[in-house]
């Protein structure tokens, strides 16, 4: 039984809280529930404990989880660009390993030399920072800022209890996925404990969509696909539906997992349309397929079982390119396996 990091491992960033300097927290660009959650719950801890901390994103928070900031703390670099920073102010990098994850925001916060803290669980060196704990172990960051309120020795409030809650059940697909462990339900049980409504928490994530963004989902779904023998469910959404219904793009957040519910399917691709020459890809995996590399060759990029793109092709060519590109990915994971005799493959 695992239940984190050694108090050891903890050390070097408790040091940092002891110095009376303000925090600067930051995430990765495009920012999911983990990232957000996580960066909230730091924000209270800090809170708490006497610290002047801020929380700057790339972008404006997304419509789809302002749920999570009802007290409005996130801010935003773009679009004005701007960024001012404190006397001593010390650089916080949650959920991502790397500087450049931080997108348009990187530039800026390199200008200046500071303080530079990372807590993460991806794979990563957090080279170029002064203090860095990664634990690839912890099955999402949320996780991991809620270890370290109990390194501090400081009890939950029932709002970081919330955000913390969405953090890790985001990562974990709700309790799904490989990273759920005994380690994540012993915390997730200590936020229901307090009163987090788990029920509350998932509507607030995923049961918040209008009739015309329903009505966009349905047009997609008439567009999938099942290519390569049914083992990659494609599909796309137009400009045009999304025009003519009005809808925000927040609002076809996970429809790419829909398809999920086919036993067959290993990867699923989404493409969005986003004018008659640019495309967002959406990418994911149900198995052994690196969808992360699939991406990379869009100039995109992600994990091993979620990854995204943007690319500047036309519509039509970015779906023959995805069938072609998962294709190779799909007979090389197979290959290395060797877990597919060529008649279970199916005509
Ligand atoms: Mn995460």
């Amino acid at each position: 039984m695992s239940n984190g990091l050694p108090p050891s491992a903890w050390r070097p960033l408790l040091d940092e809280l002891q110095r009376d300097v303000p925090f600067l927290i930051t995430t990765h660009a495009n920012p999911e529930a983990d990232a957000v959650g996580a960066s909230l719950g730091l924000y209270y801890l800090l809170q708490k404990l006497g610290r002047r901390a801020r929380i700057v994103l790339e972008e404006p928070l997304y419509d789809s989880l302002k749920y999570l900031d009802p007290d409005r703390v996130c801010r935003s670099y773009l679009p004005e660009r701007r960024l001012e920073l404190l006397p001593g102010e010390v650089h916080w990098l949650l959920d991502a390993g790397y500087m450049h994850r931080l997108g348009k925001l990187e530039e800026p916060l390199r200008a200046h030399s500071m303080r530079r803290l990372c807590l993460d669980h991806h794979v990563g060196n957090g080279d170029g920072f002064d203090v860095a704990l990664i634990d690839t172990g912890a099955s999402s960051t949320g996780l991991l800022v809620a270890e370290l309120w109990d390194a501090c020795g400081v009890t939950f409030t029932l709002e970081a209890a919330r955000v913390l809650y969405s953090a890790i059940a985001t990562d974990t697909g709700w309790y799904r996925f490989s990273n759920t462990d005994g380690r994540t339900l012993r915390m997730a049980a200590r936020f229901l404990d307090m009163g987090v409504s788990s029920e509350a928490a998932y509507g607030e994530y995923r049961e918040f969509r209008s009739w015309p963004a329903m009505r966009v989902i349905v047009a997609a779904m008439q567009t999938l696909a099942a290519k390569l023998d049914g083992r990659l469910a494609l599909f796309y959404i137009t400009e045009e539906s999304i025009r003519r219904e009005g809808i925000s793009y927040s609002e076809l957040e996970g429809v790419v997992e829909v398809p999920r519910i086919v036993r067959d399917v290993e990867v699923i691709a989404l493409v969005v349309e986003l004018s008659p020459t640019r495309c967002k890809l959406n990418f994911r995996s149900k198995g052994g397929v690196d969808v992360n590399k699939i991406a990379g060759r869009f100039g995109g990029g992600g994990h091993v079982r979620a990854a995204g793109a943007k690319v500047e092709m036309p519509l039509p060519q970015v779906l023959e390119r995805i069938e072609w590109e998962v294709a190779q990915e799909l007979a090389a994971s197979h290959r290395s396996q060797g877990n597919r005799s060529p008649d279970s493959a199916g005509a």
